[in-house]
């Protein structure tokens, strides 16, 4: 049998990249390793949707409000259970915890980095059989080694991340991931249980043809906003226009797609949600890293996304990213 021998694992290629950088201690790679596990696990529940017992409320709401799905708890205990028996992480958030969890023992302390993470993101669509995903990011402590992780480090602005990434449920599961060096994104090869390198180095091609956004809340949308929704449903030399209107209403989803093919994604704020339904920390902050790596833009409409110093675990904020002149078109919109 013939071995392919240029497609990497996961682990394969973190560990490469570790080559590159001799100072390096892998705690990341093996942060990420963590992450892969916990990913592949979720997989195989997340096909399985429909057949056993998962699919469905657990009958609580989270922090937000919102009703819990049993995937989203199974997610979370996954996700947070391999960080916490990894030997990389100091502490997790989460989107389904109402505050933050410290490892506290010996290695958790002296570990640099702490991860938050949004489980399972669209999980109202788990029921339909549409695509979902897990959101996360990883950020350097900025508490003292040696002593449990603290609030700060959890309230850092984006541009601090060190690496975020996000694992879609798919037609076929993926992992991809930035780290500042670039944005890579990894198949799960079912034959052999790995994630393997499928798109090398992504960039978000500078324009595209598709806008993504609930046009059903196209009235409670500031004028401005919808000043730009106009100009992308107008025939228009200059931008290309008209876009093709995509929202498959799964934030992870809607952003891949939009980030290999290029394209925006919008959640404004509404008259009903002021400030926006996306959270900063979960979706909006580790999007808009990976976006900016691959070439691309984010924002809240007003500030870069990622220079928003956060003030709580769960704040929200509006959330407009995606292709370069895509976000310029909206910005000359914005500021009109
Ligand atoms: P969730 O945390 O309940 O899964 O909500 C987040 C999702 C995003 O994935 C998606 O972009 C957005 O909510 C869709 O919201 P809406 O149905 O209001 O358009």
């Amino acid at each position: 049998m013939i071995i392919n021998r240029n497609i990497l694992t996961l682990d394969e290629f973190t560990i490469q990249q570790l080559r590159d950088f001799p100072q390096a201690t892998g705690e990341l790679s093996s942060l990420l390793r963590d992450i892969g596990l916990a990913a592949k696990r979720v997989n195989v529940e997340v096909n399985k949707a429909g057949l056993v017992d998962i699919l469905g409320d657990y009958g609580t709401t989270n922090i937000q409000g919102e009703e819990v799905k049993k995937l989203d708890i199974y997610a979370n205990n996954q996700f947070m259970g391999v960080l916490k028996h990894g030997i990389s992480c100091a502490g997790i958030a989460s989107e389904e915890l109402d505050d933050i969890v410290v490892f506290n023992d010996d290695v958790s302390n002296n570990s640099k980095y702490i991860c938050m993470f949004d489980p399972l993101d669209g999980s109202g669509n788990i029921d339909v059989n549409i695509s979902i995903g897990t959101i996360f990011s990883v950020y350097r402590r900025v508490s003292e080694l040696g002593k449990p992780a603290t609030k700060e480090d959890f309230l850092q602005p984006g541009h601090q991340q060190v690496a975020a990434g996000y694992i879609i449920y798919g037609s076929s599961t993926m992992l991809v991931y930035a780290t500042r060096r670039g944005v890579n994104g990894f198949t799960l090869d079912q034959s052999i249980g790995e994630f393997s390198l499928s798109h090398a180095n992504i960039k978000c091609p500078p324009s595209g043809k598709i806008y993504s956004v609930n046009h059903g809340n196209f009235f409670q949308y500031d004028e401005k906003v919808r000043s730009y929704i106009n100009l992308c449903q107008k025939k228009d030399k200059t931008t290309g226009g008209p876009y093709t209107q995509r929202y498959i209403g799964s934030m992870v989803a809607d952003v891949h797609r939009n980030l290999l093919k290029g394209g925006i994604f919008m959640y404004p704020a509404t008259t009903d949600k002021p400030k926006g339904k996306l959270r900063l920390l979960y979706e909006c902050n580790p999007f808009a890293f990976i976006v900016e790596v691959a070439g691309g833009k984010a924002t809240n409409g007003k500030q870069r996304i990622l220079d928003v110093v956060p003030s709580e675990l769960h704040q929200r904020t509006p959330f407009f990213v995606g292709s370069k002149d895509m976000m310029g078109e909206l910005e000359s919109c914005l500021t009109a």
